[in-house]
């Protein structure tokens, strides 16, 4: 999984299809769910950068690339790459399959950091929680490591706008679309449910191929 690859193909972002089915992540994510966040909401964001981005040559298809200019762009770039880049990163790492707890080299870093695996969760939790309105939840990497933070609407830690700078391994969304048709108000519900179908062995993967 390599997110910077993100790229244009024919000079628009492609809309790559979700690698499981939509009913996959029952009973944690539900599928009516699954299916309006992928082929409106994430699909919306796809469609819209596509049109933000028409004309501007010099962009070449590289999302990462926006994402660190972002400054120079408006608010419908803004809005929509981060949009994009979250939603392959959250659609990435959530799955049927995979590790419920962290593994390999980001384990130890996460033991090194958090004292251990409950206490990174509850931090993890809090900041979902306590991010007012629309976002994400992230686990960073930056220059001095680890960090859990958020972020409003569809900014990312590649921002510069962010107030933590970094790559992120982990990103949630808390936007209500995520999870409001079964979880409802109940936000910390839905964010333990995350935590179900988070894959750790691709968290990991990516945690590699950041550090390089
Ligand atoms: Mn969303």
């Amino acid at each position: 999984m390599k997110l910077s690859k993100l790229i244009l193909e024919n000079k628009e972002i492609k809309y790559t299809p979700l690698p499981f089915a939509y009913n996959a992540l029952e009973p944690h994510i539900d599928e009516e769910t699954m299916k309006e966040h992928f082929t409106k909401h994430f699909k919306g964001y796809v469609n819209k950068l596509n049109d933000a981005l028409k004309g501007k040559k010099e962009v070449d298809g590289d999302i990462i690339k926006v994402l660190g200019d972002i400054k120079n762009y408006d608010d419908k770039v803004r809005n929509n790459a981060g949009g994009v880049y979250n939603h392959e990163l959250y659609f990435n790492i959530i799955t049927p399959e995979g590790s419920s707890t962290p593994v390999g080299e980001l384990k130890d870093e996460i033991i090194k950091k958090y004292g251990d695996f409950s206490k990174f969760k509850e931090e993890f939790i809090e900041a979902g929680l306590s991010r007012f309105g629309s976002g994400w939840s992230w686990l960073t990497l930056t220059k001095s490591g680890l960090k859990i933070h958020s972020t409003p609407n569809q900014d990312n830690p590649l921002m510069s706008y962010s107030e933590i700078k970094g790559i992120p391994l982990i990103g949630m969304d808390v936007w209500e679309h995520a999870y409001y048709l079964k979880h409802k108000s109940k936000r910390g519900d839905y964010i333990k449910d995350f935590f179900k179908v988070l894959n750790w062995d691709k968290v990991e993967d990516l945690y590699q191929n950041t550090k390089k």
